[in-house]
């Protein structure tokens, strides 16, 4: 089989393929739409994957640049699917990864102006949300309804959880802030597009307006999540209608609430004044309830043996805080310049920083560190962490040309994120460094996560030949319609298998199963776009203003 990004290629980025199993042929050919040979070279030497038994031989035709639609062949195995090389290859499929944010809202209907046929009613008015008996206190006693609209359903289910919109908005906003030109052409085709305010930034607006409501003003604490006692059946958001609760207020809650709302006051200075101050507003005090409340995490069995209903759904039980002190702080400080919370990001700095995910966000703190000042001792040093990592990156190559699996430990729940992540450290990377080649490692990453990967799947749906169908992903299941929710990544091969489904294959790079049911590897989640988001239009960003 050959494995290859199925949207294609950029005429003059890297190009590469790679033929998995045995074959004794020594030479590749490109075909062209009538099936003439445009371009042959020699395949690779044999290298064996570290994370499955798989054998692989590289096909490297960077040095063609013709635009048009291809297959490559190798004798001895399929034809791969169709591909595009061209200018802006990758634009509709970057568009899509952020389109995707709208597919995910609560609280409004789809319509089919924007939604096509994924049109659909809206789902969780979240108009009367319960104050459930574990995040009772003086100001709001258990039973207390608030109202917490908006927003977007996590994942698969239908659940809102503040730390995983913390890192997702954190990532978008970052996104805007590093490719500002880019994105202020970019539209998406929703609601409020042509409204003056960038489509990506109005995206997160939607979101953040319901991350505001959780934020209880009487002490500045934050609730844990919105959410059902348990997860849903598979049913359309309008049809799942049981008792929505907020939850305990959390360290992490706060603290990831804090960094994004001081980073949207920042963001959207220049298009809303007046949402931009509440923000800050809303910051400082969830930053001042987490310094009076430095250790609270969300411990929701221990919880639930005190107070009833038991709540099953999502945790995203963080309880290291470091990490979120530093991102707080970064942010806080970027926005305000207020020394206090340069002290504080100080303090809590790690020896050594790690690719960001839901449980650990310092390096979103970096990030914004280095986008305000590149001058000081300090981010001398934050710097040389950042290309610590990317560095080490470089070095390496998998079996499939790519630095996804470097590690075994890349393979994880959610294993897509990894990938974008990986990405998106590497452009940044050439953000500092203007050096080529982290751009060019970066692409591979997204060539993986659009097809060059052990599986032969492009994971965002909707993009390329062979994608997931049944991704876990509720409006996908319950719609009646064949083609998924397009513009969501599945989470990726995770050998952890949590699921017990039925796996084809079980080794690190291949445990991956497009079943509705397999929520351990093919849910999606806003948390794994994002750093997709980031990646693919990024790629986009710097393609167009190199000219091609
Ligand atoms: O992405 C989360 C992953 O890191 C955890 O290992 C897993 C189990 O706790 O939960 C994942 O997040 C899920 C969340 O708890 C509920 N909504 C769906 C999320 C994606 O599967």
């Amino acid at each position: 089989e050959i494995m290859l990004n199925q949207t294609g290629f950029y005429p003059y980025a890297p190009k590469f393929a790679v033929v998995a199993g045995p074959v004794t042929a020594a030479s590749f050919y490109l075909l062209n739409e009538a099936k003439d040979t445009v371009f042959t070279g020699k395949l690779g030497a044999e290298q064996h994957s570290s994370n499955s038994n798989l054998v692989t031989r590289l096909i490297d035709f960077s040095a063609f640049s013709d635009t048009g639609t291809y297959r490559l062949a190798v004798p001895g195995a399929v034809t791969s699917y169709p591909f595009y090389i061209r200018p802006a290859v990758m634009n509709a499929v970057a568009i899509a990864v952020l389109k995707g944010y709208y597919y995910q809202r609560a609280s409004m209907p789809l319509l089919p102006a924007y939604a096509g046929k994924w049109a659909r009613a809206a789902g969780h008015p979240d108009a009367d949300v319960t104050i459930h008996p574990n995040a009772a206190d003086q100001f709001r006693p258990a039973g207390t309804k608030i109202p917490t609209p908006l927003g977007w359903y996590d994942a698969g289910d239908y659940n809102k959880y503040i730390v995983n919109s913390g890192i997702t908005m954190g990532t978008l906003l970052g996104a805007y802030e590093d490719f500002p030109e880019y994105f202020n052409h970019l539209s998406t085709n929703i609601p409020e597009s042509g409204n003056q305010v960038p489509d990506l930034l109005n995206e997160a607006i939607y979101n953040l307006r319901w991350m505001l409501t959780m934020q209880d003003a009487n002490d500045g604490g934050v609730y844990h999540k919105c959410t059902n006692a348990g997860f849903d059946n598979m049913v359309m958001p309008d049809k799942a209608r049981a008792t929505r609760y907020v939850v305990q207020k959390s360290t992490a809650a706060a603290l990831d609430f804090a960094a994004v709302t001081a980073q949207a006051s920042r963001v959207l200075k220049p298009f809303l004044p007046a949402l931009a101050d509440s923000c800050l507003k809303a910051s400082r005090k969830a930053w001042k309830w987490a310094e009076g409340h430095p250790g609270v995490p969300y411990n929701q069995d221990s919880i639930n043996k005190l107070y009833s209903p038991a709540i099953s759904t999502g945790t995203y039980g963080d309880n290291r805080f470091h990490d979120e002190w530093v991102w707080a702080a970064a942010e806080l400080y970027s926005t305000t310049g207020d020394a206090a919370f340069l002290r504080a990001f100080e303090a809590y700095l790690p020896n050594t920083v790690q690719l960001p995910n839901w449980g650990n966000v310092a390096m979103l703190g970096y990030y914004t560190m280095l986008r305000k000042d590149r001058s000081s001792s300090l981010s001398t040093r934050l710097q040389e962490d950042v290309l610590k990592l990317a560095t080490h990156y470089l070095d390496f190559y998998s079996a499939f040309h790519t630095v996804m699996g470097q590690s075994v430990r890349d393979f994880t729940w959610g294993s897509n994120d990894v990938a974008a992540h990986q990405g998106m450290l590497l452009l940044f990377a050439y953000r500092l460094t203007r050096d080529k080649r982290y751009v060019n490692r970066a692409l591979e990453n997204l060539d993986y996560i659009l097809g060059r990967n052990a599986t032969g799947y492009s994971f965002v749906t909707g993009y390329g030949s062979k994608t997931p169908m049944f991704p876990h992903h509720r409006p996908s299941a319950a719609d009646g319609i064949a083609e998924p929710v397009p513009g969501l990544v599945a989470g990726g091969p995770n050998p952890g298998m949590q699921d017990k489904c039925k796996y084809e294959f079980t080794d690190p790079e291949r445990a991956y199963t497009d079943q509705t049911a397999s929520y351990a590897s093919n849910e999606i989640a806003i948390n794994w776009n994002a750093p997709l988001v980031y990646l693919a239009n990024g790629i986009e960003a710097l393609q167009q203003e190199a000219g091609y």
